[in-house]
């Protein structure tokens, strides 16, 4: 995207000037408005083109157009979630979790982690984070659930604090660890081999949504996206793979988190696995966000490298379309599964069937529900110490255009 590359350009500029990047102020509603009327929060399940500017446009945002996380001492930002109830933001900063407020200001962290926590999302049942965590030495994968409310001050310890549980996914490592061309070694954590089924090299995107094809209103479900190797040389890695959980029994399965010793306790089964043909995508779903704005689940991956394919930024999966049994094409043997569809809108490749976008949400994509967005970036920048990750969200406004369906609310282009 190259507003945001321009935008990166000048940030690091000031970064690299030693001036501050302050949050912008708060947007205000104008006179009259009423930020948080119903249409914010009416379930749609059409994409509605709107005009910024126009009479039938969104109604003006209640959101910061600029909300910066921090530099943290850690791999960069992986993903964000607003708290809307409370007026936090959650951040993944890999091997730290963020709290800080709608302007900037930092509550806690939840520090320690040793392995690669990802995308996150908060459960509106229980108030808690859930984000997708792997120690792919030890082949363990799990949801890391972190009590947020109790996230209090800075440098909190994700083993110690009380803070932070974890569920383990059998069904990860049962697809991480696959040999697949059956030499009696796993390769382990490589994407230069025919090893992992459906190239699987661990989770990264989770949200929580509806089940796909039924009405927004009805059950949560967690959602959690496989990452997914480059590797041009192989037929058997073109979809994105989602299993659904349904959480509510979780409780019994959580345990603290031990590096040392991690625990395999979670659920043996998936309630459901989905496969999406996309092409193959560096490292699969990055960023799995279900919108409430316009009933679809956004996808926002770091593009493939195979010449037959477009190698979109970002899909849509159509929320409204029931998903369907049928062959996951390229597997090694005949396979069949579920299968879901790609939105049939912005770019279409005819040669291989596929949708897609230009949006770079790979390190954070949050729907905020009524047509506004928050997209992340990060960077790095010199600290004291050594180089910093910093991470930053920007305000965007859905317009549904093709090829970019994301507008930048004026102002959060310009810090
Ligand atoms: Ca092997
Ligand atoms: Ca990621
Ligand atoms: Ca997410």
């Amino acid at each position: 995207m190259r507003v945001s590359q321009a935008r990166l350009i000048v940030v690091a500029a000031l970064a690299a000037a030693g001036l501050a990047v302050a949050a912008a102020p708060t947007a205000q509603a104008a006179p009259g408005e009423t930020p948080e009327s119903s249409s914010s929060t009416t379930p749609r399940t059409t994409l509605e083109q709107e005009t910024p500017d126009g009479l039938d446009g969104p109604h003006p945002p209640r959101w910061p157009e600029y909300v910066n996380g921090g530099a943290w001492p850690t791999s960069h930002v992986q993903g964000v979630v607003v708290d809307q109830e409370n007026g936090f933001v959650y951040w993944s900063f890999t091997q730290m979790l963020v709290k800080t407020d709608l302007d900037g200001n930092v509550i806690g962290t939840v520090e320690g982690i040793t392995g690669h926590l990802g995308d996150i999302d908060l459960n509106p049942r229980d108030g808690r984070v859930y984000g997708s965590l792997e120690y792919k030495d030890e082949e363990a994968f799990y949801i890391a659930i972190v009590d947020v409310s109790r996230v209090d001050r800075i440098g909190m310890d994700a083993e110690e604090d009380g803070v932070l549980t974890t569920v383990h996914l059998a069904e990860v490592v049962e697809d991480f660890t696959a040999d697949m061309n059956g030499d009696g070694v796993f390769d382990g954590d490589t994407g230069d081999t025919p090893d992992h089924r459906y190239g699987c090299s661990g989770i990264d995107g989770v949200s929580f949504g509806p089940s796909f094809g039924a009405r927004a209103d009805s059950r949560q479900k967690l959602m959690v996206a496989y990452g997914v190797y480059a590797n041009t040389e192989r037929t058997d890695n073109d979809h994105q793979v989602i299993l659904e959980y349904d959480i509510r029994d979780w409780r019994r399965y959580e345990r603290p988190l031990s590096e040392a010793e991690p625990h395999r306790s979670g659920p043996r089964r998936v309630d459901d696995k989905y496969f999406l043909y996309t092409g193959n995508t560096t490292y699969g779903v990055q960023n799995l966000e279900y919108d409430r704005h316009t009933g679809n689940w956004l996808m926002a991956v770091y593009p493939g490298t195979k010449a037959e394919f477009p190698n979109y930024p970002l899909f849509m999966v159509d929320g409204g379309e029931r998903p369907r049994r049928g062959e996951i094409v390229g597997q090694p043997e005949h396979e069949r599964g579920t299968l879901l569809s790609l939105l049939p809108q912005g770019q279409y490749d005819e040669a291989t069937d596929t949708w897609g976008w230009d949006f770079d949400g790979s390190y954070g994509l949050e729907s905020l529900g009524d047509g506004y967005y928050y997209g992340a970036e990060g960077r790095s920048v010199p600290g004291e110490d050594g180089p910093l990750q910093e991470g930053e969200i920007h305000l965007y406004r859905w317009t549904g255009a093709t090829p970019t369906p994301f507008d930048p609310v004026a102002g959060s282009d310009d810090i």
